[in-house]
C-alpha cells in the first residue's frame, strides 16, 4: 500500500508511540558498536531480518517457538543498546526528524524509563537525553513534543511508583521546578491479569501533580471488556481515563461505547497493529462502526519498526483504503488527534 500525496502532506499529531519502538536496525546497529556491545547477530542483514517475525504477545495463546522472541521480548531486547544520554537523545531525535518527514507536527511519546533503570541505566541518562531531544527538535525541526510517561504493568506496582518519584522533577503540570518534558502517565507492556485498577495510586499521584492519564487496553487481550470497563467507569477515583490506548475491543458492547460517548473518551487506534493477526474484512468495519457511532478516535503508529517499519502516514493510508473514507473524513481523523492531545491551545490552533 503506498502513501498517497493526500494523506502524505496532510499536517499530522500522533499520540501513540512508543519511542522504544522506533528504534531502527541501523540505529541499533550503531549503538551497539560505540557501546561495544555484541548483538545476537553475526551481520546487519541478519539483524534486519529478525524484525519480520514476532509472535503474538498473549503467550497463553501460543505454543512458543524456541528461538522467536514474543513481540515485547523483541522490544526489550532492543533497548539493550541504550546506555548513554546521548543514545536517547540520537534515538529521540531520529523519531522527531521522522515526524517532520511525515509532516507530524506535533506528537506525544510514550517513555519506558523502567525499561531502563532496571537494566542499571539512570534515570537522567533517559529524562534528558530526551529532554534535549524535545527542545532540539523544536527549534530544528519545527516538531512539538510533550512525553508521556509509562508504567510498566507486568512489573510491581511500588517500582513504578519509584519511577514516578525518579522521574517527577521532569515533568510539566504543576510540579515546581519542573523541567516539562513530560506532562501525563500512561500504562504499557503485558496487560495479562494486570488490569488498570492496580495502578490507581500512581494514576492519583500523577493527577495530584497536574498531569494527565491515559492507558493501554490491548486489542485481543485477555479480559479486555473488563479492563476497558475499568479505564473508563473505575479508575482516577471514578472519573475514567482522559484517552484509552487501543481499546478496540469496545465496539462489541454497547455499554462500553456508549461509555466512551458520555464521559468523551478518545481512542488511540494503531490499525497495523491489529492487522497484522486480524483479517482486514473483520477489523476495518469494526472500526467503521465507532466512526459512525460518533467515537472520538485518531490513528497512530506503536512501534513502526517493529511493526514492517509502517509508521504513522502508513497507518492512515491503511484507514483511508479500507474503511473506505473520504477526505473530508481523513482532515476529520486527523483533527480528532489534535483535540484528543493536550497540547496548549496555541499549538492546537496552530496545526488545526
Ligand atoms: C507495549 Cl502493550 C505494548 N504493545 C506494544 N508496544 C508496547 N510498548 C510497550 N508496551
Ligand atoms: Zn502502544
Amino acid at each position: 500500500l503506498s502513501i498517497s500525496p493526500f494523506i502524505a502532506s496532510l499536517p499530522k499529531v500522533e499520540l501513540h508511540v512508543h519511542i522504544e519502538g522506533t528504534l531502527t536496525p541501523a540505529l541499533r546497529w550503531n549503538l551497539a558498536e560505540r557501546n561495544n556491545i555484541s548483538l545476537p547477530y553475526e551481520t546487519f542483514e541478519e539483524l534486519k531480518a529478525s524484525y519480520a517475525v514476532t509472535l503474538n504477545h498473549r503467550p497463553e495463546l501460543n505454543g512458543r517457538q524456541p528461538g522467536i522472541p514474543t513481540f515485547l521480548e523483541a522490544y526489550f531486547a532492543g533497548c539493550e543498546v541504550l546506555r548513554t544520554e546521548d543514545d536517547f537523545y540520537d534515538l529521540a531525535m531520529a523519531y522527531l526528524h521522522r515526524c517532520a518527514e511525515m509532516n507530524v507536527r506535533y506528537t506525544e511519546p510514550f517513555f519506558d524509563i523502567q525499561a531502563h533503570t532496571r537494566r542499571g541505566v539512570p534515570a537522567n541518562a533517559v529524562l534528558n537525553g530526551y529532554l534535549r531531544a524535545q527542545h532540539d527538535a523544536e527549534k530544528q525541526f519545527n516538531v512539538k513534543s510533550q512525553w508521556i510517561m509509562c508504567f510498566l504493568r507486568d512489573e510491581a506496582v511500588e517500582d513504578g511508583l519509584a519511577a514516578y518519584h525518579e522521574a517527577r522533577s521532569w515533568a510539566a503540570g504543576t510540579v515546581k521546578g519542573g523541567k516539562g518534558l513530560f506532562h501525563a502517565v500512561g500504562l504499557a507492556s503485558n496487560a495479562y491479569e494486570r488490569p488498570p485498577m492496580l495502578f490507581e495510586e500512581g494514576f492519583s499521584l500523577a493527577r495530584a501533580d497536574g498531569l494527565h492519564v491515559t492507558m493501554h487496553c490491548d486489542f485481543g487481550q485477555k479480559d479486555t471488556h473488563d479492563h476497558i470497563n475499568e479505564a473508563i467507569f473505575e479508575v482516577c477515583g471514578g472519573e475514567g481515563s482522559e484517552r484509552i490506548d487501543h481499546g478496540l475491543d469496545s465496539e462489541d458492547r454497547e455499554e462500553l461505547w456508549r461509555g466512551l460517548l458520555e464521559r468523551n473518551i478518545g481512542l488511540t487506534l494503531c490499525p497495523h497493529a491489529y492487522h497484522r493477526r486480524t483479517a482486514t474484512d473483520v477489523l476495518f468495519p469494526k472500526v467503521r462502526r465507532l466512526l459512525e457511532r460518533g467515537v472520538k478516535v485518531c490513528i497512530n503508529s506503536d512501534d513502526p519498526t517493529l511493526m514492517h517499519d509502517v509508521w504513522i502516514d502508513g497507518n492512515m493510508q491503511k484507514v483511508y483504503t479500507y474503511c473506505g473514507l473520504t477526505k473530508t473524513e481523513m482532515v476529520q481523523l486527523a483533527r480528532n488527534a489534535v483535540d484528543m492531545s493536550w497540547a496548549k491551545d496555541d499549538v492546537k490552533s496552530s496545526i488545526y
